[in-house]
């Protein structure tokens, strides 16, 4: 949901009284938007948001799930209601001993990225250099990618 993510970091740069111009706006789009919901510290969770700089509604796994269409996500992302499919934005790793993999398809197929322990994945686009990974997330494995 990053474009929700972009108007309102856009609607804070007007407020504060920040460049109005349409550069203004462009650099906007990687602003943080304020964090309400916090990842449980080296507790064993990969946590996850349905916006990017971790805003919005959090959900989190502790195991290997093979398909997001299973995990209940009651913030009224639209691709799959109901369900954390192709529905994160932003990432972070409080596992206790591995890397996190997330694939774009349920089954850990489609492609990955992953996530080191105590890392966090701020925005698809800026961190992995993919924004096309965005709202595509289907399954996560522990410590291997599959
Ligand atoms: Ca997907």
């Amino acid at each position: 949901m990053t474009k929700f993510a972009v108007a309102s970091a856009f609607a804070l740069a007007v407020a504060a009284g920040a460049g109005t111009t349409a550069h203004a706006a462009t650099d906007s789009a990687a602003a943080p938007t304020a964090q309400t919901q916090f990842c449980p510290y080296q507790t064993g969770y990969a946590c996850f948001w349905v916006d990017n700089y971790k805003g919005g509604t959090m959900g989190k796994v502790a195991g290997n799930n093979t398909n997001y269409m299973n995990l209940t996500n009651s913030s009224g992302c639209t691709k799959y209601p109901g369900t954390w499919n192709d529905c994160i934005s932003s990432l972070e790793n409080q596992g206790t001993q591995c890397t996190v993999y997330f694939w774009t398809a349920a089954g850990y197929s489609g492609y990955w990225h992953s996530v080191a322990r105590y890392d966090s994945i701020y925005d698809f686009g800026v961190d992995y250099g993919d924004a096309a990974f965005n709202d595509t997330i289907s399954s996560n494995h522990w410590c291997t990618s599959s």
